[in-house]
């Protein structure tokens, strides 16, 4: 399908690119939950195919990882931890999966934006026995924006527990008002993570030495489910335990009405000032990398 370029106040167009249903809406409950705790389930977030088709660009990834990959063990079918990102500009099914699955919608109604631009897709695999866990980090010092609507949308490609291989998070950390400094994922040594430094923020507290500590919750989740949750929540997983299931989800990343651009060192290098047509602190305008997939 041919997409309409859609960006900042074109958001309107949105309505002409068809769409299919969306799967699931979430309850005023859910709404509540995510603006109190931080990160919420959402069952059935999408449609099986979407299952179906995202597992295949994971086996594409492994095989043929892009230029933003983070490959801990490359071609092993153990311990490895892989993650690629940025693929909706060049692969047709990520970018089908942004515009047509319905993420959008979930995420500004979380967000209670009214409208949802999209950042970035970040497929997260861990084959089994994979030893590397995803440090305790919060998402928003990675990135060059700020604002309270910025959040992510985690949907499960495989099932996945929490004494395996799911997320955890601490519960309400969203709100404390702290900016934590980036941790590296995955291999130090490795080119595409080399843009993670310790730029902004302080570090993050040793949480997993001191858990009792913390209110952490967590979500066992099916293929098709979501974990929605705050780009300034505390979250992290641990490796996978399981020696013989792969775990597998692909994140997508969204952007509320609140968001400024906030350039710095030590953030995605993805997007950056040569690609947006505003300066640090204000609001984003017509930017063609952070289509607006959603308008209420
Ligand atoms: O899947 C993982 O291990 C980590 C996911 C995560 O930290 C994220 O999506 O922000």
């Amino acid at each position: 399908m041919v997409y309409a370029s859609v960006t900042g106040k074109q958001c309107e167009a949105i309505k002409l690119i068809e769409r299919r249903p969306m799967r699931a809406k979430l309850s005023n409950t859910q709404i509540a939950e995510f603006k109190s705790n931080g990160a919420i389930l959402v069952k059935n977030a999408v449609d099986s195919d979407w299952v179906e088709r995202l597992n295949k660009v994971v086996t594409e990834q492994l095989q043929r990882p892009s230029k933003w990959a983070n490959d801990a063990n490359p071609d092993s079918p153990q311990n490895r931890m892989f993650t690629d990102r940025y693929l909706w500009q060049e692969n047709d099914e990520v970018k089908a999966f942004v515009y047509e699955s319905g993420c959008a919608e979930i995420a500004a109604q979380a967000m209670q934006s009214s409208t949802a631009r999209f950042y970035f897709d970040h497929l997260l695999v861990k084959e089994p026995g994979t030893d590397a866990v995803t440090p305790w980090h919060q998402d928003v010092p990675y990135w060059p924006f700020l604002g309270k609507q910025i959040c992510s949308m985690w949907v499960a490609l495989t099932k996945a527990n929490v004494a395996e291989s799911s997320l955890e998070f601490i519960r309400g950390s969203h709100l404390a008002n702290r900016y934590y400094m980036p941790e590296v994922f995955g291999t130090k040594g490795n080119p595409n993570v080399a843009w993670t430094k310790s730029a902004e923020g302080e570090p993050v507290p040793p949480i997993e030495a001191n858990r009792s500590a913390y209110d952490i919750i967590g979500f066992d989740v099916e293929p098709g489910d979501a974990i929605l949750f705050s780009a300034w929540i505390l979250h992290w997983a641990p490796g996978n335990v399981s020696l013989t299931k792969r775990r597998a989800a692909m994140s997508t990343r969204w952007l509320g009405d609140d968001v400024i651009w906030h350039p710095h060192e030590g953030a995605d290098p993805t997007v950056t000032q040569e690609y947006v047509s505003v300066l640090p602190g204000e609001p984003l305008g017509d930017e063609p990398v952070l289509p607006c997939i959603w308008s209420a």
